[in-house]
């Protein structure tokens, strides 16, 4: 009996009697899943169905396979243990943002800031794309939990995809395998993600290394219906499909449905030299290192403070019985950006990764390691470039693309949080929003009140970097870091927040930092990386009542006096509140444009955000030109 339960289990369905049923679940009793399985298996017409049980000799089987097929190069078994690098199509290497639609009964139910299409019609493209387009390939089933397995806050999904890259990443991703069929049971919820990478073969066609389709992509959400639909790429939040689009797009769907967050944030815990513990997660856009700022080292002089990791991307919050937020983290590994990332800027990612870790997109090394820019201060005299090309450091190309990833199991941080798999999630003290500004935002301010807490997070934004396309040192607004992320309209999404801040009894202190502040020749005023601790340190007291500030025309700031400075005793006064600093001038620039978002926003922003801009307008009013925190004013 035992023995017959470990062979794979070889089932000819009826209708299809071509395809192959690999491995079928003998836990499965869900009829949905059964008929839906079956459905898109006759619509896409794949050669085999693999149902996935999640186990390492499954994942290994893959990965073998992956390595045969030409996808994945194993890694040095001695330098970097049970680890691939993929090189993906030069066409398919991030997010599709104009590829990606949020397909609302109504248009204006998905808002200004998506992409729409009416659902029959997508629906109707869909079916015509997805026809046939795993032909000579296995349509591999993946049941996964966002959240730990059976977690009050945890969502199934099961994805369907003809993409084992997809699988073998999913594996680390995400809580998945056939545990996932019991906590289903008979009728559970689950949200349907169908993947195809949109390159059926054709009898005795041969495979290529990185099956995608170059010339046609979608990235479709029903918000309504909770399905997610996603056709020609096989890279990162394009086909995960349990990371942005079911834990982001759909989820912030169900969390405004259901009265609770679904958002782009870490989690992280701060312990202090007495044990005290508080977690506060934090909104970051990109290119501010915010898997740097989850996996903080404070500096040696803090000792006996310590940053554990909950999360490095998205948070689940939901009100607790005690009236505070309680956050978890869906996901179960780090999907990160590579180049930037060393023992320098973060050790603990480093450590995360040295082992069971699939790379995207990076250098080769001839001793078979991986490279990417940042990761060495010099680089190796020759790699193979992350499109399989010698490279020299004096070719004048880069190494690595600079979206090259790497995806680890989260447990192998040596600073993850001893509750980060808490099913009842963490409680939340602070909610920090964070920008990269050249100028204008200070280092740091803590909102006066929650909701102007969410008018900080609603106007939040960041100036582009050489890594974005488009113009260097341009503002893009990116409110609450959630502009490609939200499953509906922006306005109702500021206004779900203002509805959160009325609903519970303690809610999370609101906080803004700006790592980023350069003086008139460019250069960064504040050190950033371990030394944040200090800025967490103050924020994570004043939540407590236990720090001291004054009042600015922002919302509450430290004074020097107010930070605690052992061990960078060389930073003065001067830097510090040039840090700080608030024009005026700039302010009323600033405050302009907002206008232009909320202009965008305009028939569902909520009233409350006009009135906040109007205290903001006359706190900037009263204050002088340049409001710092010189001694005489406190
Ligand atoms: O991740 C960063 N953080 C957060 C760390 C916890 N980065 C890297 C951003 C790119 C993704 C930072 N870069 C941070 C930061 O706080 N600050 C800066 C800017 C900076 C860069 C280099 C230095 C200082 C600041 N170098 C020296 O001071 C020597
Ligand atoms: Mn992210």
């Amino acid at each position: 009996m035992q023995v017959w339960l470990l062979i794979p289990v070889l089932v000819l369905s009826p209708d299809k009697a071509h395809m192959q049923i690999v491995n079928y679940p003998d836990n499965l009793c869900h009829e949905r899943v059964r008929a839906w399985v079956n459905e898109m298996g006759a619509l896409c017409q794949p050669d085999r169905v693999y149902w996935c049980d999640g186990s390492e000799q499954e994942y290994d089987a893959l990965c073998a396979q992956l390595v045969r097929s030409g996808t994945f190069i194993k890694l040095n078994e001695e330098k970097r243990p049970n680890s691939y690098l993929a090189l993906s199509d030069p066409t398919d290497v991030a997010r599709v943002e104009d590829r990606t639609f949020i397909c609302s009964l109504r248009r204006n139910e998905a808002g200004p800031t998506n992409n729409w299409v009416a659902p029959h019609e997508m629906r109707a493209t869909l079916r015509r794309l997805f026809d046939g387009c795993m032909r000579g390939r296995t349509m591999y089933v993946i049941p996964f939990s966002m959240g730990p397995l059976g977690s009050p806050i945890a969502q199934i999904g099961i994805q369907l995809t003809d993409s084992p890259y997809v699988v073998v990443n999913m594996k680390i991703m995400t809580r998945m395998g056939k545990k996932v069929w019991d906590v289903l049971g008979e009728d559970g919820f689950f949200v349907p993600c169908m993947h195809s990478v949109g390159m059926p073969l054709a009898p005795g066609q041969e495979d290529v290394p990185w099956p995608c389709n170059r010339d046609v992509k979608y990235i479709v959400h029903f918000p309504e219906e909770r399905s997610i639909w996603s056709y020609g790429s096989g890279y990162g939040g394009n086909a995960l499909l349990g990371k942005k689009c079911l834990a982001l797009r759909i989820a912030s769907v169900i969390a405004r449905d259901e009265g609770w967050l679904a958002e782009h944030m870490l989690i992280l815990g701060v312990e202090s030299p007495d044990g005290e513990k508080t977690y506060v997660t934090g909104a970051f856009p990109s290119a501010c290192g915010k898997t740097n700022f989850a996996m903080l080292i404070p500096p040696p002089a803090f000792k006996g403070w310590k940053v554990t990791t909950v999360g490095d991307d998205i948070a689940w919050l939901k009100p607790g019985a005690d009236g505070r937020l309680y956050a978890i983290n869906p996901e179960a590994g780090y999907f990160g950006v590579a180049p930037g990332t060393s023992a320098e800027t973060n050790p603990n990612a480093m450590a995360t990764i040295s082992r069971n870790t699939i790379f995207t997109n990076v250098a080769l090394t001839p001793d078979g390691d991986v490279w990417w820019e940042g990761m060495t201060p010099t680089p190796p005299p020759e790699l193979m470039d992350w499109q399989g090309n010698h490279w020299t450091p004096d070719c004048g190309r880069k190494a690595a693309h600079p979206n090259a990833r790497f995806t680890a199991p989260a447990h192998q941080n040596p600073a993850i949080d001893p509750e980060w798999e808490n099913p009842n999630g963490v409680p939340i003290e602070a909610i920090i929003f964070g920008g990269r500004r050249s100028r204008v935002m200070p280092l740091v301010v803590q909102a006066t009140s929650w909701n102007f807490g969410v008018y900080l997070a609603a106007t939040m934004g960041s100036e582009t970097t050489a890594a974005a396309a488009g113009q260097v040192g341009v503002v893009r607004r990116d409110p609450f870091a959630m502009l490609p992320f939200c499953g509906y309209h922006m306005g109702s999404y500021f206004n779900h927040w203002l509805n959160i801040g009325r609903s519970i009894g303690r809610p999370p202190r609101i906080f803004g930092v700006n790592w980023f502040r350069t003086d008139e020749q460019g250069n960064y005023l504040w050190p950033g990386f371990g030394e944040n601790m200090r800025v967490l340190k103050w924020i994570v007291e004043k939540s407590r009542g236990k720090a001291r500030s004054v009042e600015g025309p922002l919302g509450y700031m430290p004074h020097y006096e107010d930070m605690d400075w052992t061990g960078l005793e060389h930073f003065t006064r001067e830097q510090f509140n040039a840090l700080m600093a608030v024009d005026r001038r700039e302010w009323i620039q600033e405050v302009l444009s907002h206008e232009e978002l909320f202009l965008k926003l305009y028939d569902r922003l909520p009233k409350e955000m006009i009135f906040l801009r109007e205290l903001l307008l006359s706190a900037l009013w009263r204050s002088p030109e340049k409001w710092d925190l010189a001694p005489e004013r406190v």
